[in-house]
């Protein structure tokens, strides 16, 4: 997308963290090289390293975040090889925790979710000396006959290659035999780090970086999507890790090539990298200590930045935890992985996140993270819209006028209702015929059986057919009357079932009902079934000749047609989901405001059915039909009955495709929209309205960028050091002014009003300043809250600490609006000396990442945990500041009494207790 030039902040940050060449490369399209990418590992600056690679993850998906809705099965946990940062494995089979599940114990845990929209099983295994290769072809098999339309993205290379070796196949035929049990695409795992060095140490036993690399070029090749994982922050070198990307990016230039040059390439390459943060528990590296949030921010940028040829970066929530992950999506990172449900790999190894997370979890977190939701399935087709259009909005003119072209059924009518306007031509036809008018570009979108859509012959090979308008449908729940198989006897009788070829969506249902759903139980083995003239299958069906007689003609049959069965609720019965027969389908490039102004005429129409606001001119048989046979909504289970007819048609041969993707929301990226950083590199705000502005329209980088740039060359970070003398006293909340709950250290200090409160004697003699967000707390109260205190007495108050308050408490963590709240607060009190965070209440990771939006203070040494003097220095010198220490009375001590430095180079010692091996 079109970007427009980076602001001042941006310019005057990038510039001051030595990184103004590399960004004029960026900017210039230029790739860059190994030297390049050391260069940004030797810069401490992370806002500066986020701003360039938010760039240009803001150039290929503007503010669009994708995640999926995914389950996780390790099938077996028994595993020859002996990595020894892996704390999942298990050498034999019978040893303690180890599990090999049957094959019905993998089934079970996909049927428990037969309710719920899921997209993708992820599933990766131990290397297990006892089972047969038959067990995951079984598996595979298993798993789609479970759930047909799931996604299995499976195996890793490192898989592929021990199969290869102990069953004695080439890489293709194992390929080959899991693609055809099933396998859709595979994981990035197992590929650790490249490098000889690292590798040997880490991982000798299993295949070497050349051969996974050539593992993946393989199933490139072959056709198979793939992913790509670094394991950083062990004992790898930053220049191991560079060369680690390099390495991807070559690999990924050759499958792109090859699939642009080469007839004989499948067309596969790398979707996404994600970068896994070495974790320390429970395997024979827990005496090195595991990289910190602010370590994994960087790695993330960093491969955004080194990966120009990858379509996305991954922040995988359950290894980075759910705040990092949130920020990542700043720092260059456009997916999170999905809602997961039982992830062992990174919980045996100490992870601390949750076993999943709910969409609905996952969208409220990315939208705090000022960023849009988009539910995405394994090959990034949008499968769900999360936004909602305001239908009660005027209808505004289109830029273009629309050409829309319609199959005239009446339970069309509801979705084109509203398209009656003088900026759209509607023209009605067959569904051959107006399938046709799109495909010529006679119109722009169609409302369309959906096989029409699943058998679009365009642009087969780049997956650029038609997209489909959110949101709506024509379906049923069940029982439809409208397509049926009519016949005078019943279906054990039948000997012919014709197809009356006006809707190829229909054949595809009756066939497949016919010959593996609940009918194939019924009719004869030996029944012929066959397409039929259009219009001729009332004539045909007699005797033991059925017909598939559908439309309007379906509504009127004749009385000696007694045998009806209903195909909506023989599909019911099969598989428990709505039938989905038609979509709006266009062109990809049909403009936004096409798409949301036929969603909203669509969502319009639907309420206006449902308030009987027109149904005057239907007649009681049509509202009946409307009302309660037609369902419109395509809602997660619709989408899950689409999903599923599209997959069982395809591995029938009965359609082309098997996907299908919703128009994405209009992508939008977040440079400085109204010229703030102008102002405020001038005059600090005081002023709440522009506070406020400040703070909901600044990008979150940017806005951070411009906090950290008010202490210019302050590298120093303090510290109060823990001894009985120093040992701060408890924090006391002393009252809820605006929203927020504010507290101090001073035991003295009590007050009653507001009005005392900043008018009264307290503040004159206040250190310290505590302030906590409710889960109502705005943005206005905050700049309220600012304003008012810039304008009372406060000579000594040294520090403010912001709670991460709301972001503790919530279910959904919030780590993104906390930087935004202490960037703010920077940047509002500028008479205030230090802004303090706490990594036992932030994180690590934030608290690091704070010290670069304007953050001086990392509070109070805590020697009975991780918060020790020694840990807390790391962390400071970690993110490129000088230590030092105070006491609570924030008098600064002498350099003397701080720790010795240790060299910064991996691997570093662990500090806290390591558990067992
Ligand atoms: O290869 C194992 C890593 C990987 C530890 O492709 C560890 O979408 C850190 O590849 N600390 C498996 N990392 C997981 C994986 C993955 C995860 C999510 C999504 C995708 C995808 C792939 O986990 C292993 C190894 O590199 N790993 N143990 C550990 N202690």
């Amino acid at each position: 997308m079109t970007m427009q030039p980076p602001s001042t902040v941006f310019i005057k940050r990038v510039h001051q963290a030595g990184l103004s060449e590399i960004h004029e490369r960026l900017e210039a399209g230029e790739r860059l090289d190994f030297d390049e990418g050391m260069k940004l590992y030797q810069c401490h600056d992370l806002v500066a390293l986020g701003l360039l690679a938010n760039r240009r993850r803001e150039q290929l998906h503007g503010d669009l975040c994708f995640f999926n809705r995914n389950l996780h099965i390790n099938a077996t946990n028994v595993c020859e090889a002996s990595c020894i940062f892996c704390s999942f494995a298990r050498l034999k089979t019978g040893d303690p925790d180890s599990w090999t599940l049957t094959i019905q114990q993998s089934v079970d845990r996909i049927r428990a979710l037969d309710s719920a929209l899921i997209s993708e099983v992820h599933i990766v295994n131990g290397l297990n000396p006892d089972l047969p290769f038959s067990y995951y072809l079984d598996l595979l098999s298993a798993v789609k006959n479970a759930r047909p339309e799931l996604h299995i993205k499976g195996f890793t290379a490192v898989e592929i290659a021990y199969y290869a070796e102990k069953y004695d196949m080439s890489v293709e035929n194992v390929l080959t035999e899991l693609r055809t049990a099933g396998l859709d695409s595979m994981p990035g795992g197992g590929a650790e780090i490249f490098a000889d060095r690292a590798r040997r140490k880490l991982c000798h036993d299993k295949v070497d970086g050349p051969g996974w690399l050539d593992i993946h070029r393989t199933a490139h090749r072959m056709g198979i999507r793939t992913n790509a994982t670094m394991l950083f922050g062990s004992i790898e070198t930053l220049e191991e890790r560079i060369d680690h990307l390099c390495l991807l990016r070559q690999l990924q230039d050759q499958s792109l090539r090859d699939a642009a040059t080469d007839p004989e390439h499948g067309g596969a390459h790398f979707q996404t990298f994600i970068p896994l943060r070495f974790h320390n528990d429970n395997n024979r590296l827990n005496r090195l200590a595991s990289p910190t949030g602010f370590q994994s921010l960087r790695t993330i940028a960093i491969s955004r930045l080194m990966l120009d040829n990858f379509p996305h970066i991954k922040a995988y929530w359950p290894m980075l935890g759910t705040q990092i992950a949130q920020v990542a999506q700043h720092f260059g990172a456009s997916d999170l992985d999905g809602t997961v449900r039982e992830e062992h790999i990174y919980h045996m190894a100490g992870a601390e996140t949750p076993q999943s997370h709910s969409p609905e979890a996952l969208a409220e977190f990315i939208e705090k993270a000022r960023r849009r939701p988009v539910e995405r399935d394994t090959l990034y087709h949008v499968i769900r819209r999360l936004d909602v259009p305001a239908l009660n909005a005027e209808f505004e003119p289109l830029e273009q006028p629309l050409r829309v072209g319609v199959v005239g059924y009446k339970n069309a009518r509801p979705l084109t209702h509203f398209l009656d306007r003088p900026d759209i031509s509607m023209e009605q036809g067959h569904p051959v015929e107006v399938a046709q008018w799109l495909r010529e570009n006679r119109v722009d979108l169609a409302l369309l059986p959906v096989a029409a859509l699943l058998h679009d012959p365009i642009e087969q090979s780049t997956d650029q057919g038609y997209q489909v308008i959110p949101d709506l449908a024509i379906g049923c729940d069940g029982a439809v009357d409208s397509v049926l198989i009519a016949a005078e006897t019943p279906p054990e009788e039948w000997t012919h079932v014709w197809l009356d070829g006006v809707s190829r969506t229909s054949a595809c249902l009756a066939r497949l009902l016919l010959t593996q759903g609940p009918l194939a139980k019924r009719v004869r083995p030996d029944l012929q079934i066959s397409q039929a003239p259009p219009g001729s299958g009332i004539e045909r069906a007699r005797g033991t000749q059925a017909s598939l007689i559908i439309g309007d003609t379906a509504l009127q049959l004749p009385e000696r047609l007694t045998i009806r069965v209903d195909l909506g609720q023989c599909w019911k019965d099969w598989t428990g989901l709505p039938f989905v027969f038609a979509v709006w389908v266009g062109r990809t490039d049909l403009p936004s405001e096409a798409v949301e102004t036929v969603r909203r005429a669509g969502l319009s129409g639907l309420r206006a059915l449902r308030n009987g606001d027109f149904d005057d001119s239907l007649d009681t048989q049509t509202h009946h039909y409307l009302h309660h046979m037609i369902r419109y909504e395509l809602d997660d289970r619709a989408t899950m009955g689409l999903m599923r007819f599209a997959s069982l048609a395809f591995r029938a041969g009965l359609l082309q495709r098997e996907h299908f993707s919703l128009y994405a929301p209009q992508t939008h990226s977040t440079p400085d929209p109204t010229g703030w950083s102008e102002s405020l590199q001038s005059a600090p705000s005081t002023n709440a309205e522009q506070l406020v502005h400040l703070y909901e329209k600044s990008p979150l980088l940017e806005l951070m960028a411009a906090a950290g740039m008010l202490n210019p060359g302050e590298r120093k970070v303090s510290y109060q050091a823990a001894d009985e003398t120093n040992a701060r006293p408890p924090m006391i909340p002393l009252q809820k002014l605006s929203g927020l709950l504010v507290g101090t250290h001073d035991p003295n200090l009590t007050l009653n009003d507001s009005n005392e409160w900043f008018d009264g004697d307290a503040l004159r003699h206040m250190k310290e300043l505590h302030v906590s967000p409710s889960p109502q707390t705005k943005a206005v109260h905050w700049a309220d809250f600012w304003v008012r205190l810039n304008a009372s007495s406060t000579p000594k108050l040294q520090a403010i600490w912001i709670h991460p308050g709301a972001a503790s408490t919530s279910p959904v963590s919030t780590g993104a609006e906390w930087l935004g709240w202490l960037a703010l607060a920077r940047i509002a009190c500028p008479q205030v000396p230090h802004i303090l965070v706490e990594p036992s209440a932030h994180g690590a990771g934030l608290s690091q990442l704070a010290l670069h939006a304007g953050a001086t203070d990392l509070g109070c040494e805590d020697t009975t945990s991780n918060d020790n003097a020694s840990t807390i220095e790391r962390h400071i010198r970690m993110a490129g500041f000088q230590p030092c220490r105070r006491n609570a009375q924030w008098t600064f001590e002498d350099d003397s009494t701080l720790r010795p430095a240790e060299s910064l180079n991996r691997p570093l010692r662990r500090l806290d207790t390591p558990s067992r091996a």
